[in-house]
């Protein structure tokens, strides 16, 4: 069976709707990322870049989201569009994981994670994430889904991070992407992402940002445990 390396995020919740949305089976890895269990050596084994999700399929291991939904879509048939749209979705799944994602993150972290606040650094990722926003927006105006006329990995990538929109952007912020959160609400409505939603509750995972947490995530504030090699 696959196993499906998980923390709670919107990279892992990508992976997290696709399963539920095909019932393709899986056993879920826990991984605490505010342990730092991303570092060990048997994770790094699966995920060289450190970070969820990855899975395993009986020994090839996939790494990065939007790779995992490609790979689980071609594996299974499902949810990878036509011949026709491929040329489509290979290019929103690569804005999806270049642009949207990267931004949007950046965009927390500046935000609500610095231990400084930077006006550029802020000004700088909220525009971009919101050119990004608005990109989608003016794509999605008259349509349903973000390729073809089906649902797919596309729809499935992009909702990871616009599930986020309030803690990107701001409360609300949203709304000011008409088609974009009209998409969100149509997107957000289907069962399995209800499904995806209580993935691994039942796990402990840590919550507090504790002194362990933040070596294990922000690494580059501690200079004197940061090799910038992933082996700190
Ligand atoms: N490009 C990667 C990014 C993965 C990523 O940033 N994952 C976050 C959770 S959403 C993580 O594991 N963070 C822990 C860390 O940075 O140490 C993907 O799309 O999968």
């Amino acid at each position: 069976m696959i196993k499906f390396y998980y923390h709670p995020g919107p990279n892992p919740m990508k992976v997290a709707l696709f399963f539920e949305e095909t019932g393709l089976p899986y056993e879920l890895i826990p991984v605490d990322t505010l342990k730092g269990e991303q570092h060990l050596p048997e994770f790094r084994a699966i995920n060289p870049n450190g970070k969820t999700p990855a899975i395993d399929d009986d020994g090839a291991r996939v790494f990065d989201s939007n790779a995992i939904l490609l790979y689980l879509s071609e594996k299974s048939g499902q949810l990878g569009g036509t011949a026709e749209t491929r040329s489509e979705l290979l290019s929103w799944m690569m804005f999806l994981a270049s642009g949207l994602g990267p931004y949007s993150g950046q965009c927390v972290h500046f935000r609500h994670a610095a231990p400084e606040q930077i006006p550029y650094a802020v000004n700088r990722y909220r525009r971009e994430a919101q050119r990004h926003y608005g990109v989608l927006n003016a794509h999605l105006a008259e349509r349903t889904y973000i390729v073809g006329e089906e649902y797919s990995i596309a729809d499935i990538a992009a909702w990871g991070w616009i599930d986020k929109a309030n803690v990107v952007l701001g409360e609300g912020e949203l709304a000011e992407f008409p088609h974009l959160e009209s998409w969100y609400d149509r997107i957000s409505q289907r069962p399995a992402v209800a499904r995806a939603r209580v993935i691994g509750q039942d796990v402990p995972f840590q919550s507090e940002m504790d002194d362990r947490a933040k070596r294990a995530l922000y690494p580059q504030n501690f200079p004197e445990n940061d090799t910038a090699t992933g082996t700190h």
